[in-house]
């Protein structure tokens, strides 16, 4: 083996997440829908790639968010809690002035009512011990309804028919 494999091996077990960790997850059917689907988020060096793949959504755009608790026990997925915003910032669109760090944005389906995102950011952190950029036990939703980016706080996306338990 050359060395610089061994030192890329060394590396990748010091720091296992630098190596390309994935998890991947369902997408659970909330408010009496069909929504299906999966989340996957790839922490790559020090950023999180998400691939959403979302199915049976009503044509047209729908809010994704991080919601502050990994718990989508309830029917309406309100278990979910807020928007996740550990800056305690105002709602907005990501990358604005000011936005919430789970305020991910919109997604659109298509006429079968499919629709994929991906998004990237070094802002997030799959388990690291970071509690401000730590994605893992948090909960995502997908709206019923676009984000506006500016109603507060929630951008006035409807309600939660697809959830996402980030464990
Ligand atoms: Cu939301
Ligand atoms: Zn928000």
């Amino acid at each position: 083996m050359k060395s610089k494999t061994l030192a890329l091996l060394a590396g990748c077990a010091l720091f296992a997440v630098s190596c390309g960790t994935t998890n991947t997850y369902p997408v659970l059917s909330k408010s009496n829908t069909q929504t299906g689907g999966t989340a996957k988020f790839t922490q790559k060096g020090d950023e999180v790639i998400m691939k959403l793949a979302v199915t049976n959504l009503t044509p047209g755009i729908h809010a994704v968010h991080i919601h502050e608790k990994g718990d989508c026990s309830a029917a309406d997925g309100t278990s979910t809690g807020g928007h996740w915003n550990p800056a305690k910032d105002d709602h907005g669109k990501w990358g604005a002035e000011h936005f919430h760090m789970g305020d991910i944005g919109n997604l659109t389906a298509d006429g079968s009512g499919n629709a994929m995102l991906t998004f990237k950011t070094s802002k997030w952190c799959l388990g690291c011990t970071d509690a401000s950029k730590n994605i893992i036990g948090k909960g995502m939703i997908i709206h019923a309804a676009a984000d506006d980016f500016h109603t507060q706080p929630t951008g006035n996306a409807g309600g939660r028919v697809g959830c996402v338990e980030i464990k």
